[in-house]
């Protein structure tokens, strides 16, 4: 038998991401990972992978952010040691705050050198421990297809989220055969008494007159939208989402009632907490809150948040059970399981809502608080028009489109999140708990690499714009992507980035 050919570990690494799905990677070059970028350059095409070079690599993570969200793939991003992986922990934490699947590959001095201070070194998978779902050093080319492997599940697979590989050089110098990566992390459980707490959550459900359901990033990460929408539908139960859950159900949906939380709806606030109106002081009688984490933003003081309901929390992190707020019952579950058995139910017991009285309710309260802003500027060459209208504009000239959305982080944001109704998951990209200035710009970039054929708006604040500016011109010098930024217009405080306007707009 002919003796099996040798390659480099950087040649085994592209093999072993091609072999999980990976066809983009962003990215900036540098020493320490000088032979995977060598790979990619010489094998990268043969496999499938192209390379996206960004001006920096926290631009490099957000644009595999926009990739991630947009998609639900992983997300990969490559750097060199040192400032390079520590350039890109800010959208390796930001990703670790709101479940995106990420992979951060960083070069890393060779293994000789570790711990001596050499040039460009710093401990980076030890720096990246906690805001990763795990964080690997590679010394051993042999370890590495098995690493790939599962830093790929563990990314998407449970509560999604970013993991950090740092391969020293003489791991991607080292020459052996290649073979594939084998994933040995074991399957989450699912729980086994799902069914039964599925019946308790539904009996709980026939006793509430003011029911609510409260959906957050779960539902976009499971895939759940259809779900969720059956289930409203068959219930007539409302809906309000957090900033991550928008688009999770069609933020249009009639019996949406916006987003919940600081920035949110009043409507969505009382419905949950109680209201100055009508009979319904106590607000809600019954929460589903279905992949959301009670962040403060959403509870404010969280003693008094929901006081008066029975809470059903489902989400797939066990360690959401009561972190913020202690439920009546946790349902250790994916979303979409959950919500698949739980709408069988109500279908099999052919359940009959009773909710007239909330209904009449809500509807006065949406009446009473409305989102508004001030209509009465002068007009459009004036220097006061609303940032709330501008947005406004933009969303009914586009909607049709069904555009991604990507923001900054500020007020735009907020009121982007307000008056842009995305209907559909995976459209409303935002750094939601980072609040990362600068993920704006990148994180379109990324999407628009994703998404060719898709209208991608970013949103964005004029401080959050500069943040990561450079992108843009980077990308526009090199001439890589001719349908991004081609408009740059400043509008009052806002800064609007109208990616394909023209096209769309003719
Ligand atoms: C990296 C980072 N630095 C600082 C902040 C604090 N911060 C939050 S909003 C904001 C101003 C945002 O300005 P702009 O992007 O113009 O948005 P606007 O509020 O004007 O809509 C700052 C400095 C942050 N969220 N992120
Ligand atoms: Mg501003």
């Amino acid at each position: 038998m002919a003796l099996e050919e040798e390659i480099k570990g950087a040649d085994i690494l592209i093999r072993n991401l091609s072999e999980q799905g990976v066809n983009t990677i962003f990215g900036v070059t540098g020493g320490a990972s000088l032979e995977i970028f060598d790979a990619l350059g010489r094998i990268g095409n043969k496999y499938g992978i192209r390379l996206i070079d960004t001006a920096k690599e926290d631009g490099a993570g957000f644009a595999a952010q926009g990739y991630a969200r947009s998609t639900g793939k992983v997300g990969v991003v490559l750097t060199t040691s040192g400032p390079g992986a520590t350039n890109a922990f800010t959208p390796l934490t930001d990703a670790y705050l709101d479940s995106i699947p990420l992979l951060l590959i960083s070069g890393q001095v060779s293994s000789l050198m570790l711990g001596k201070g050499a040039f460009q070194e710093a401990p980076v998978s030890d720096m990246s421990s906690p805001t990763t779902k795990r964080s690997y050093l590679i010394r051993d080319v042999n370890k590495l297809p098995d690493t790939v492997a599962e830093a790929s599940y563990i990314a998407q697979n449970g509560r999604a989220g970013p993991v950090h590989i740092d391969i020293t050089k003489d791991t991607t110098q080292k020459e052996t055969v290649f073979r594939n990566g084998k994933n040995n992390f074991a399957k989450l459980d699912s729980p086994n008494d799902l069914e039964h707490k599925v019946r308790i959550v539904f009996e709980q459900l026939k006793k509430s007159r003011k029911p609510i359901i409260y959906a957050g990033g779960g539902i976009i990460a499971s895939d759940a939208y259809a779900q969720l929408i059956e289930l409203s539908e068959l219930t007539r139960i409302p809906v309000t989402n957090t900033v991550m859950g928008l688009g999770g159900f069609p933020g249009a949906h009639k019996h949406s009632l916006g987003m919940l939380g600081m920035h949110g709806t009043a409507c969505s606030n009382f419905a949950i907490n109680g209201s100055p109106l009508g009979n319904y002081l106590d607000g809600a009688d019954f929460v589903l809150a279905i992949g959301a984490r009670f962040d403060d933003r959403v509870t404010g003081n969280v003693s008094e948040f929901a006081k008066n309901a029975y809470i059903a929390h489902v989400d797939i992190d066990p360690k959401e059970n009561g972190k913020n707020k202690t439920p009546n019952i946790f349902v250790l579950s994916d979303a979409k399981q959950f919500l698949q058995r739980f709408n069988a139910r109500i279908k099999q017991e052919s359940f009959r809502d009773d909710y007239s009285g909330w209904w009449r309710h809500l509807d006065l309260l949406k009446a009473n608080f409305p989102l508004k802003y001030q209509t009465d500027f002068k007009d459009i060459r004036g220097m006061e028009i609303p940032t709330q209208y501008v947005i406004q504009k933009i969303w009914e000239l586009t909607r049709d489109y069904n555009p991604i959305v990507a923001t900054g982080v500020g007020q735009h944001q907020m009121w982007a999140a307000q008056y842009f109704l995305v209907n559909k998951p995976r459209k409303f990209l935002t750094s939601a708990g980072l609040g990362s200035m600068g993920f704006g710009l990148p994180a379109a970039i990324g999407a628009q690499a994703a998404n060719p054929e898709d209208l991608v708006i970013d949103l964005d604040g004029d401080r959050s714009f500069w943040m990561t500016g450079y992108e843009d011109m980077e990308w526009c010098s090199n001439g890589k992507i001719t349908s991004i930024a081609a408009g740059i217009q400043l509008l009052n405080s806002i800064t609007l980035i109208l990616q394909n306007m023209p096209n769309y707009l003719e």
